[in-house]
């Protein structure tokens, strides 16, 4: 039997009293904008931090779904505002949401709410990324089963009316699976599942010895590595954790890793072979909708 049709949910009594909601980030609203017409028929939404992959991820999409029209010419349709870019082909939506986590929360918050205004059904949701990896050689893709924090929990910590308040970062385990199983039907697709660890900082947060500041020897940050890897993690990032405090359910984190941080911490890799690491979750995300689809 096929599970019942799920609305994207808003948990914000709120919302319903408001008259009208401005999606201010987007520069778009319930009045100025027929959003059900606009976006009623998103299937898959897939988010990423620049703006400039976001977009040749739709051009991507656009080919490999063989929709009609130029693929070079899709319109930015946040393109009143410069916080973040928002590309549609078909039932996909491609938006990019900037670097780290209050950057993503802000994106995240509008994109729900637009999804539910849009009265949009059964939508999966993605974060497609670059990550340092932890134990993994540089190009491996990691579908992360959950997303942890500095202390390897699978929480995530907002500060609401100056107190501090938790939800949980698990994501959905099916969805991770399907994704790892498609990855072994693509050529150069090295994948797996691992623990994500979402930090707030590149550089001594992520225990980098190169950045302006650091606080800590080379044998601690060594430590701190090994104490991640054996909790689970096997990569590093900046936006997974309240990604999944708030998709939650039909969501995943797929993020390709750019280098082995027990091997250093700059990115030397040449910038054509980073493109292509790149493309890999894109790859990835774009086999799973053709499959959904139908089309393969
Ligand atoms: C991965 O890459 C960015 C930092 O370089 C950050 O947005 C992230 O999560
Ligand atoms: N993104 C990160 O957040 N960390 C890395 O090491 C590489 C990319």
């Amino acid at each position: 039997t096929t599970p019942p049709e799920q609305q994207v949910q808003v948990k914000n009594p709120h919302l319903d009293t408001m008259e009208e909601d401005i999606l201010y980030h987007f520069s778009l609203g319930t009045k100025t904008h027929n959003l059900p017409e606009m976006f009623g028929d998103i299937k898959f939404v897939c988010v990423g931090g620049s703006a400039n992959r976001m977009r040749a991820f739709a051009q991507f999409i656009h080919q490999e779904l063989q929709l009609p029209g130029n693929s070079e010419e899709i319109r930015d349709i946040c393109e009143g505002t410069d916080r973040y870019c928002m590309y549609k082909v078909g039932p996909v939506l491609s938006i990019s949401h900037g670097m780290g986590v209050p950057s993503i929360s802000i994106m995240l918050h509008e994109l729900i709410k637009l999804l539910h205004h849009a009265h949009c059904r059964d939508v999966v949701l993605f974060r497609i990324g670059t990550s340092g990896g932890v134990g993994l050689a540089p190009g491996t893709v990691v579908i992360s089963s959950k997303a942890v924090d500095h202390s390897f929990h699978p929480q995530f910590e907002q500060v609401v009316l100056g107190k501090v308040i938790t939800r949980s970062t698990e994501l959905d385990e099916g969805l991770a699976n399907e994704l790892l199983q498609y990855s072994t039907e693509l050529q150069d697709l090295p994948t797996v599942i691992g623990n994500t660890m979402c930090t707030h900082d590149f550089y001594e947060g992520q225990g980098r010895l190169d950045g302006a500041l650091c606080s800590f020897s080379p044998e601690e940050k060594l430590e701190y590595l090994r104490k991640a890897h054996e909790a689970g993690v096997r990569n590093i990032e900046m936006e997974s954790t309240v990604f999944a405090a708030m998709c939650r359910v039909c969501a995943a984190v797929i993020c390709v890793t750019l280098l082995n941080r027990f091997e250093g911490d700059q990115i030397t890799t040449p910038h054509d072979v980073l493109v292509e690491y790149q493309q890999r979750p894109q790859v990835l995300v774009s086999h799973f909708i053709k499959k959904r689809l139908g089309l393969i």
